[in-house]
């Protein structure tokens, strides 16, 4: 029989992270090395998670994944990258350990069990979320510890991010290997729990461009990307580090716009154009400008990645109103009152 025995079943979940100073580029596509570095927020596991498990047992034929319940290629190049450095950080480990190391998960194949809670490819960070929770939870089963999150960056650029909680910027590197390029906590989740994340959601269908092949194309035909990557990031990284540890909303918040404008700007740039918002996602920029004019100072941030649903930034003491405002310009029969979804930061895996 196929039966897996309890000790080598192992099931973690892992949160989506939201970036403030947005990735968009590769150096390096096999490495997954990027042209400058970015800065995100780990979101609450409780909302938008990834959950894993793994199985290895002596009776498995071949590795295999199934994701959402539907069995996908094993060969899946990023895929095969991760499985392979963790079980060569796990050789390293069973060559240095002692007599009392439990290698045997080493000898197994593994079988792999995926679920996302929300929307996948909508633009929600499904991908950071799922190779993060891969990674720790391999790393996990063949009792592999330590800095994970260069094999992270090898399933996907953004799950680096998600292998830490709080405040987490990824350091682009310097160097050809990418032994450099690593997430790194900037805070801890504890650090500003005043700070509130609202998710309004403009649309639930999946992004027309993905991310990987949009950013090639930009990579190659924007120069504004160019631009942004040498001139414009490396200066925002310190001024948004600074703004975080201050506690700064206003600083942190003017960044974040900015910094996702600019974003979709290299979008539009790029040659095809690729368009990730739509008349919601513009409506709700408007709104949120507004309601700042209004009171001299800004309350409230959005950001949108690479799909039209806003990432809403504001204190708790704004809540009420602001989700009171979001109310009346955008009335509750829009996706069947699933239009705002309340998020907040918290640790990751
Ligand atoms: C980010 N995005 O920093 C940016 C903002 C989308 C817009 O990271 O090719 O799915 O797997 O490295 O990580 C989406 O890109 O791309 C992304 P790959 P990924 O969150």
């Amino acid at each position: 029989g196929d039966s897996v025995d309890k000790e080598n079943m192992i099931t973690c979940t892992a949160p989506v992270n939201i970036a403030v100073i947005k990735y968009w580029g590769k150096r390096n596509e096999d490495l997954i090395l990027p042209i400058n570095s970015s800065l995100s927020v780990t979101l609450h596991q409780d909302q938008l998670k990834t959950t894993t498990t793994v199985a290895t047992s002596r009776s498995f034929q071949e590795d295999r994944i199934w994701l959402n319940g539907k069995e996908e290629d094993i060969s899946h190049p990023r895929l095969q990258s991760c499985l392979r450095e963790i079980r060569r950080l796990a050789r390293k480990r069973r060559n240095n350990a002692g007599p009392g190391f439990d290698a045997t998960a080493l000898s197994h194949k593994v079988h792999i069990c995926s679920i996302n809670n929300f929307p996948t490819a909508a633009g929600l960070a499904s991908s950071a979320a799922g190779f993060a929770c891969l990674v720790y939870t391999l790393a996990r089963v063949f009792g592999v510890e330590g800095e994970l999150s260069g094999i992270a960056r090898q399933g996907s650029g953004s799950a680096c991010r998600s292998m830490y909680g709080g405040f987490v910027q990824w350091i682009m590197g310097q160097q050809e290997d990418g032994k450099d390029s690593l997430a790194q906590q900037v805070e801890p989740e504890s650090h500003w729990p005043e700070l509130r994340i609202l998710v309004l959601v403009a649309s639930a269908e999946r992004k027309p461009v993905g991310s990987t092949s949009g950013m090639q194309t930009s990579v190659q035909t924007s120069s504004l990307l160019k631009h942004r990557a040498e001139s414009v990031v490396p200066g925002r990284m310190v001024e948004m580090t600074e703004a975080v540890r201050r506690k700064d909303f206003a600083a942190f918040a003017e960044l974040t716009m900015k910094d996702s404008n600019q974003f979709h700007a290299t979008c539009l740039d790029t040659y095809p154009p690729i368009f990730y918002l739509n008349n919601v996602s513009h409506r709700i920029i408007s709104m949120v400008h507004r309601y700042n004019r209004h009171y001299g100072e800004t309350r409230v941030a959005y950001t949108f990645d690479a799909g039209p649903n806003a990432v809403i930034f504001t204190l708790q003491q704004h809540i009420p109103e602001f989700v009171q405002m979001v109310q009346y310009f955008f009335p509750p029969e829009i996706n069947g009152g699933q239009f705002i979804k309340g998020l907040s930061v918290d640790q990751a895996p």
